[in-house]
């Protein structure tokens, strides 16, 4: 039997709905495999619990997370209760950093049955790599002076190691795919790093003959995301580069409500953290109309990480098999709720 351990932290909102719907539907998916068991372990850290404890996690947090195959994180934030700054660096934030999860993998799709505001749609299915851990995202710069000579600065880092791990990791998820690789650059008008991005870029290249590549500048790759998304496969791109790219892959998707993302920490020395895009929806929270799918599709990334593709692609299957037939909530314009959604993959899981 192969065992995996979860920590699973549902966090804020309607974190607290879908990561149960997840977990009943990783359990199924054990149950009918047989040979499969996970171990969840539910850590109850979010905006509440910094109420009754002044801090998003415990002290000894972190080692308590530190032997778990893999984090399963619902969403973090309610701004009525804590400032977003202090609830997502306590937690989401520091778990990114803290465990190295140095790479984030957002894949977008356009799913059977779901309305995309792109015409082309059905060719919309990608695979964006983000540099998670530099970038533009460094904490380095300052402020100075006040008035109208006030002044901020902000160092963007790009180590070669960094920089490679990330394109590595994309030429690995292409090899399994359509064998090709696209760099989000802007090297005509960021003078130092992104060329040094892009020289990286052809280093890393040359040891991928068989996966073909291209570069292209951030702003006419954005323009040719929406025209013609038949040309990208898997996109790698920096810290900031890539997180502007996957919200505007969340919003060809339909909904951000059907976006997933894995965390991941390429040593293996700390465990790899899986959540969905979006955020805590204090607006719907407790209405039972959260979809699902974003929790559930992440599910199906967390399976392909313990090396469980197969079974990763026939939940796929199921989850576009279940849009296909209409079982679709609120936000794309359906009218079912978690439940049923979530019942219905279930069921069909089980068939
Ligand atoms: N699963 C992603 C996540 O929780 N992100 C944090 C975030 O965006 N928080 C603000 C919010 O939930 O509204």
């Amino acid at each position: 039997m192969k065992k995996i351990t979860i920590a699973n932290i549902p966090g804020d909102g309607i974190g607290k709905e879908v990561v149960p719907a997840a977990t009943e539907v990783l359990n199924t998916i054990a149950a009918i495999h047989g040979g499969l068991k996970f171990e969840f372990t539910e850590f109850p850290w979010s905006c509440e619990y910094y109420l009754e404890h002044n801090q998003m996690m415990p002290d000894d947090g972190m080692e308590r997370l530190q032997d778990f195959d893999g984090i399963f994180l619902g969403a973090v934030g309610n701004i009525k209760l804590v400032p977003d700054h202090v609830s997502l660096w306590g937690l989401l934030i520091k778990i990114r950093r803290e465990f190295e999860q140095v790479i984030n993998i957002r894949p977008a799709k356009v799913m059977k049955g779901v309305k995309s505001p792109l015409a082309n749609a059905k060719d919309f299915d990608l695979i964006i790599v983000r540099e998670n851990s530099e970038g533009e995202y460094s904490e380095i710069g300052g402020k100075i002076y006040r008035g109208e000579d006030e002044l901020a600065i902000q160092n963007a880092v790009f180590s070669r190691k960094g920089t490679e791990r990330a394109m590595q990791h994309a030429f690995h998820l292409a090899s399994k795919r359509k064998k090709r690789v696209t760099s989000a650059t802007k090297s005509n008008g960021i003078t130092y790093s992104m060329p040094f991005w892009d020289s990286v870029f052809e280093d890393v290249s040359k040891g991928h003959p068989e996966i073909s590549t291209d570069s292209q500048h951030i702003d006419a790759l954005s323009a040719f995301f929406v025209t013609h998304p038949e040309r990208f496969d898997v996109i790698v791109a920096s810290n900031l580069f890539g997180d502007i790219l996957s919200d505007l892959g969340a919003g060809i998707m339909g909904s951000i409500g059907i976006a997933p993302s894995a965390n991941i920490n390429v040593n293996g020395k700390y465990p790899s953290m899986f959540e969905p895009v979006h955020g805590s929806a204090p607006d719907i929270v407790g209405k039972g109309i959260a979809n699902p799918i974003g929790q559930i599709w992440t599910a199906k990334m967390m399976l392909d990480h313990f090396g469980e593709e197969e079974l990763g692609n026939t939940l796929l299957d199921v989850i576009e098999s279940v849009t296909g037939d209409g079982f679709l909530t609120a936000d794309l314009g359906g009218k079912h709720s978690t439940k049923e959604v979530t019942d219905e993959i279930i069921n069909e899981l089980k068939k």
